[in-house]
């Protein structure tokens, strides 16, 4: 069964670490349709491995021939396909404000964590990817690695005011979504777990109410990370 889906998900040098924010995302998405998957360790510039799906870029989901690209359409096409699996957004008003979160995670949260973990992720690349995420994150952060690497405590702060509603919404209730997680959940995980698999020092501490969350997460589903 678990040979039908197949998930190409972003790899360092060791092909068992796997740090990319949108492809976690689909990882909690799937496990939370009770799915199972197997994952393809892809890297920057296999290009050519992922071509069919007319994209350069992971997650790609391929689901009994199915081809699916974009973490975005990879959970609505989940969302359609598995409709008597739990939902991922619930109902109108939860689809619309996870759509809030999304973009909040990507315009605020992704370049906050970005900038302290990029010269750990170029750390951990394979080299084949080194001048490649060199060339194409220097050109995106305005910013040489190098640079980015020394001004870590300058940045830090905006990772830290990032966290203050997440924190402050995990002390008030178990999940983002409430009582129980949804995809509104996946989506800040992922990026924590980006930031925690590339990090060459911990952001946050262990217990830390998010590391609480990041921790009850993984094991509800039944994954490891
Ligand atoms: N909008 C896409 C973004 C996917 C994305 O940026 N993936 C990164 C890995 S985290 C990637 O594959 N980058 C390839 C590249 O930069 O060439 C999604 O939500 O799936």
């Amino acid at each position: 069964m678990s040979s039908q889906r197949k998930l190409y998900d972003l790899a360092g040098a060791d092909t068992e670490l796997r740090f990319s924010p949108y492809c976690w995302r689909v990882k909690l998405a799937m496990a939370h349709k009770n799915l199972n998957f197997e994952t393809v360790p892809w890297h920057f510039t296999d290009k050519d491995v992922i071509a069919f799906a007319g994209t350069g870029k992971v997650p790609v989901l391929v689901d009994d021939g199915k081809v699916v690209h974009d973490s975005q359409d990879i959970a609505e096409y989940l969302e359609a396909a598995y409709p008597n699996e739990p939902t991922l957004f619930n109902d109108h008003a939860t689809r619309g404000l996870t759509k809030f979160i999304k973009n909040w995670a990507e315009r605020t949260l992704h370049p906050a964590i970005g900038r302290l973990v990029l010269p750990g992720i170029f750390a951990i690349l394979h080299p084949k990817d080194q001048p490649y995420f060199r060339k194409t994150r220097e050109a995106a952060y305005g910013e040489t690695i190098e640079e980015i690497a020394a001004k870590r405590e300058q940045y830090r702060p905006a990772f830290e005011a990032a966290l203050v509603p997440i924190r402050t919404t995990l002390t008030e209730q178990p999940y983002i979504a409430g009582t129980g997680p949804s995809y509104a959940d996946h989506i800040v995980f992922g990026a924590l777990q980006w930031g925690r698999k590339t990090s060459t020092e911990p952001l946050l501490g262990e217990d830390d109410p998010i590391s609480l969350w990041m921790h009850a997460l993984l094991e509800g589903y039944g994954l490891t990370g």
